[in-house]
């Protein structure tokens, strides 16, 4: 039987990849024919452990292979991008784009998949979207046109441990029908070790969003102990280190804002499916989106004083530690706004994950890309955006005498010293 995953992006190719190693033929799909290009090559367009030889494998075995248009299959898993608008709400025309594509290729039977975080009710438009062109067919074989099986199937990995957690996450799988959850339950147990629990379509499509409002919120906690903490003087990593000893108190880190494509947009899809009732949730992506501003006001605080000279260390520019994914990142926009704001300083800026600086970086007079010692070497205020093994391996001798913001904690106890050694 055969597989078509439609989107080669973050989570299509991973689950493509661990499917056709499992033995099943997979045709993965993708608009861009680079993308395309690079899979039939055995080749991954974008950093994450364990996927390469993956990929490889898969297509010099030959389960896995690339096009751009979709072919027929018994199972289809839709995992395109479904970006948040202006308005906040999901630009669903990725899912549309992609149901077009399947559409004519459904015979009934076949098994259609979504896995893009979605708003609620868009594995029901997804389904009405492909009904709608295909009116011969229906969801539950009634008025005896053949069924098709849709299910939501939301993905939870985490960037960085994609090819474990795919295998060892529970996954939650919403049918449109029993039926579709109990078929959509059967492919994903051909690699998941996890437990694959059943639902109907709009609550797992709400658990997953669910799931990362629950992170944010508990983020925005920690952002506003770390703000309130500055204010009152006292050290935030000391004071979450001893309130975590609390059997029941698990405080998550603070930040310099929360990023990525998931964390920072999902909870938005709740307030804009429930506006009013959404107090604690909204507020909570507020807090987190607030974090940046606060972060470039304490960078530039620390000039006061400095001579004209004194040059600013910008370390980490990923959205979290140890991953080259620069996607909705606080640290590109503290730096840029920073590169902005201080015309006459020169911004040395470090990202050992990354080859060259992202545009709104490029080209800047006063921003140079070098290495992270070369970075702290040159600065006298060292502003650490992403706590990069990279950046905490450094040793403590080249922080002595500099005006250290760690928004990450990396440098604790150092900094501590560093502070201390200057006031003795
Ligand atoms: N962050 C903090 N403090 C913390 C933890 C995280 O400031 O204590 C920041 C990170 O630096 C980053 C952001 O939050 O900027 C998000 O990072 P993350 O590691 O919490 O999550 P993501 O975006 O990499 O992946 C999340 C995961 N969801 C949950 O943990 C509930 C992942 O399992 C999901 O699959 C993924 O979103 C997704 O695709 O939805």
């Amino acid at each position: 039987n055969r597989v078509a995953v439609i989107g080669l992006g973050y989570i299509g190719l991973p689950t493509a990849a661990i499917l056709a190693t499992n033995g099943i033929e997979v045709i993965g799909v993708d608009v861009s024919q680079r993308t395309v290009d690079a899979v039939n090559a055995g080749q991954v367009p974008f950093v994450e452990p364990d996927l390469g030889v993956h990929v490889s494998g898969a297509v010099s075995q030959g389960h896995l292979k690339a096009t751009t248009s979709t072919p027929q299959a018994e199972a289809y898993i839709v995992a395109v991008p479904t970006p948040f608008q202006e308005d906040r709400s999901a630009d669903l025309s990725y899912i549309e784009s992609a149901a077009r594509g399947i559409a004519p290729q459904l015979q009934g039977g076949e098994l259609l998949i979504l896995e893009s975080t979605s708003p609620p009710g868009a594995t029901e438009h997804m389904a009405n979207y492909i009904l709608n062109l295909r009116p011969d067919l229906s969801l539950d074989g009634s008025d005896s046109r053949p069924a098709i099986l849709v299910a939501h199937c939301p993905e939870r990995v985490l960037p960085g441990r994609v090819m474990i957690e795919l295998v060892t996450n529970d996954r939650i799988v919403g049918g449109m029908t029993p039926e579709a959850a109990e078929s959509a339950k059967n492919l994903y147990s051909v690699f998941c070790q996890g437990e694959i629990l059943t639902t109907d379509a709009v609550t797992a499509e709400m658990a997953k969003l669910v799931e990362n409002s629950y992170r944010d919120v508990n983020i925005a906690f920690a952002n506003e102990l770390s703000v309130i903490s500055e204010k009152l003087g006292i050290d935030v990593w000391e004071l979450i280190r001893l309130a975590n000893h609390h059997p029941r108190v698990n405080i998550l880190q603070p930040g310099p804002g929360v990023g990525g494509h998931c964390i920072a947009v999902d909870p938005w899809f709740i307030v804009a499916a429930a506006p009013e009732e959404s107090r604690l949730i909204r507020t909570a992506r507020e807090v987190n989106d607030s974090k940046p501003e606060w972060v470039i006001e304490q960078a530039m605080s620390a000039f006061a004083g400095l001579p004209e000279s004194a040059e600013l260390s910008v370390l980490g520019l990923a959205f979290k530690a140890n991953i080259d994914d620069l996607r909705e990142s606080p640290a590109i926009e503290i730096a840029s706004r920073l590169a902005d704001a201080l015309p006459e300083r020169r911004l040395n800026v470090a990202e050992p994950h990354i080859e060259t600086l992202p545009r709104q970086l490029a080209n800047r007079r006063n921003v140079e890309f070098v290495s992270v010692e070369e970075s702290i070497q040159r600065s006298h205020v060292v502003l650490v955006l992403v706590d990069h093994d990279a950046v905490k391996e450094v040793g403590p001798e080249l922080l002595d005498g500099k005006v250290l913001i760690d928004t990450r904690g990396s440098f604790d106890v150092r900094a501590r010293e560093v502070l201390g050694s200057r006031e003795g």
